[in-house]
């Protein structure tokens, strides 16, 4: 399948891997990559070095390219934003930010810019300032949020940009591919269904919590704080949301927030830590080969797409 995406990254499919943080490390993303779609290291909250470090053992895995996921409230994002020009990245998609200020030098690099925007006028300024597409990211997403659903949001960001938008949140299927190319969209990106992909380097606690978690499992944390983010409900969910109805302060619930993340992928206590998620970890049952899911998901959308049933 073709659209302006597929020929702006030079893809086979239009799919793009969500850049989760620890979650999108190396082999996820060769393995993306290697099977047709736009494989991502997130950089997280990581240290430069320590992407660094990914996108070489990256370029060990695959010649294929990938791309690099710029979280902007990493205190390092500024050397960050220097190690994908000197490690010769060509595609960078941002996220919880805005990236203004590495534009002029990532468009000088011949770098693909891609921020993820939730609304249309963060879309419209990221046009004005150079990006080659965005990401229209909804609140079904996992990780941090913004308040506009996917189905609200890309339709308006596709009217009013004419770079293409990449629809992200609540898609793990065909039909939702399916469903965001009709939005206008002329891409995807993925998240919570690679996080159970066969070569993500992910603690198996956590990818069962994902396999069983079902639709209504999610829960959203940190809207005292500005963060929203969404992950599945534990007692981590439940101790952060009544320390927020006390009107706990900033610092408090940022302290039981850092390194959680870190806790669940990593270590795999998905009790204490975060399990971030999107709201369509129920449509999820089993783990596959990237290639597995990449290709079932493409023919299933390919059929709607020219049937137009189901
Ligand atoms: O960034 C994400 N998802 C993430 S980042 C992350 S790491 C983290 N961990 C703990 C707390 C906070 C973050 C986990 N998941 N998605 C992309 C995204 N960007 N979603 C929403 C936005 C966004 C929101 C507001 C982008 C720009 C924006 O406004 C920009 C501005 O400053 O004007």
């Amino acid at each position: 399948m073709n659209t302006r995406l597929t020929e702006l990254l030079e893809i086979q499919y239009p799919i793009v891997q969500g850049g989760m943080a620890w979650v999108a490390e190396h082999t996820l993303a060769a393995s993306v990559s290697e099977a047709g779609g736009m494989g991502l290291i997130g950089a997280g909250g990581a240290p430069a070095s320590f992407v660094r470090n990914e996108i070489r053992a990256g370029k060990k895995m695959t010649d294929k390219a990938f791309g690099v996921n710029i979280m902007l409230m990493n205190p390092e994002a500024d050397e960050i934003a220097k190690v994908v020009i000197e490690e010769g990245i060509k595609v960078v998609t941002t996220g919880a930010g805005n990236p203004g200020k590495y534009m002029a030098a990532w468009k000088e690099a011949g770098i693909k810019v891609i921020p993820v925007v939730a609304s249309s006028a963060m879309a419209r300024m990221m046009e004005r300032a150079g990006a080659d597409a965005v990401v229209a990211e909804g609140m079904e997403s996992g990780g941090h949020i913004g308040s506009l659903t996917t189905m609200a949001l890309v339709p308006q960001v596709v009217d009013a940009v004419s770079i293409p938008v990449i629809a992200a949140g609540g898609i793990a299927d065909g039909r939702g591919i399916a469903a965001a190319l009709m939005l206008g969209a002329e891409g995807v990106q993925i998240g919570t269904r690679f996080v159970v992909a066969k070569e993500a380097q992910v603690h198996q606690n956590y990818k069962e919590k994902l396999l069983k978690a079902k639709d209504i499992d999610s829960e959203v944390t940190g809207m005292s704080t500005g963060h929203p983010v969404r992950s599945l409900r534990n007692k981590m969910t439940k101790e952060y949301l009544r320390l927020e109805k006390e009107g706990a302060g900033f610092e408090e619930l940022e302290k039981l927030g850092l390194g959680a993340l870190r806790k669940a992928v990593v270590e795999g206590d998905v009790v204490n830590g975060t399990v971030m998620a999107g709201q369509i970890a129920g449509l999820i049952d089993r783990e596959m080969t990237c290639r597995e899911m990449i290709e079932e998901m493409m023919q299933q959308a390919e059929m709607l797409l020219n049937k137009g049933v189901r």
